[in-house]
């Protein structure tokens, strides 16, 4: 073996190894990036204790009852804000989520107190009326008893069973008007 010979070996040799290495990090970094992969999900689904995961979101229900403005702040408060339905999927998620049987009242997100008759979820996405989900001639509009609330009714309640999902609207901050509420907030915070 001449000395070029030998040199060329030797080179071979280093680079052969230094592939290995190359390898061998690449391997670990792999290792690495299913690892990070693996908790980003689990904290993507993450919820807080006591709030259900959906679709990216998280759902709590309360089993207190207060007025339509005093959920909103609670919900504010919880890092959330008043539960916003955007599609049927949520709305089944909801049907399926509510706890105890038979049918309840839950504020929502949603409500005409800056134009009559304009309702807005509270992120400002207008309510899409087709289908319509109002029951019977809700909204109303009721303004109480020899019109004790000129106001109006305002704010919007979904009466949820395991089977249906019905909107109507009510007083938002009557003391007579304490209703359990639901809060949504992004999941994985
Ligand atoms: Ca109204
Ligand atoms: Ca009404």
């Amino acid at each position: 073996m001449d000395e070029r010979e030998r040199n060329y070996q030797t080179e071979k040799e280093k680079l052969a190894n230094e592939l290995k290495e190359i390898n061998r990090s690449m391997e670990q970094l792999q290792a690495e990036k299913e690892n990070l992969t693996k908790t980003l999900k689990m904290k993507s689904d993450h919820c807080a204790q006591g709030w259900k995961f959906f679709s990216g979101k998280c759902y709590y229900f309360s089993t207190d009852e207060e007025t339509w403005n005093a959920s909103r702040n609670a919900c504010v408060d919880k890092g959330g804000y008043l539960v916003i339905v955007t599609s049927p999927m949520e709305q089944d998620f909801l049907k399926r989520s509510k706890p105890g049987s038979g049918s309840e009242f839950y504020w929502i997100g949603l409500t005409d107190a800056v134009v009559e008759g304009e309702w807005h979820w509270l992120d400002g996405t207008k309510l899409s009326q087709t289908p319509r989900y109002w029951t019977g001639n809700e909204p109303d509009d009721w303004k109480g008893d020899q019109n004790a609330h000129p106001e109006g009714e305002d704010c919007a309640v979904m009466e949820l069973s395991s089977d249906s999902y019905l909107l109507l609207d009510a007083f938002c901050n009557e003391e007579s008007k304490k209703l359990k509420h639901v809060c949504e907030a992004k999941a994985g915070m």
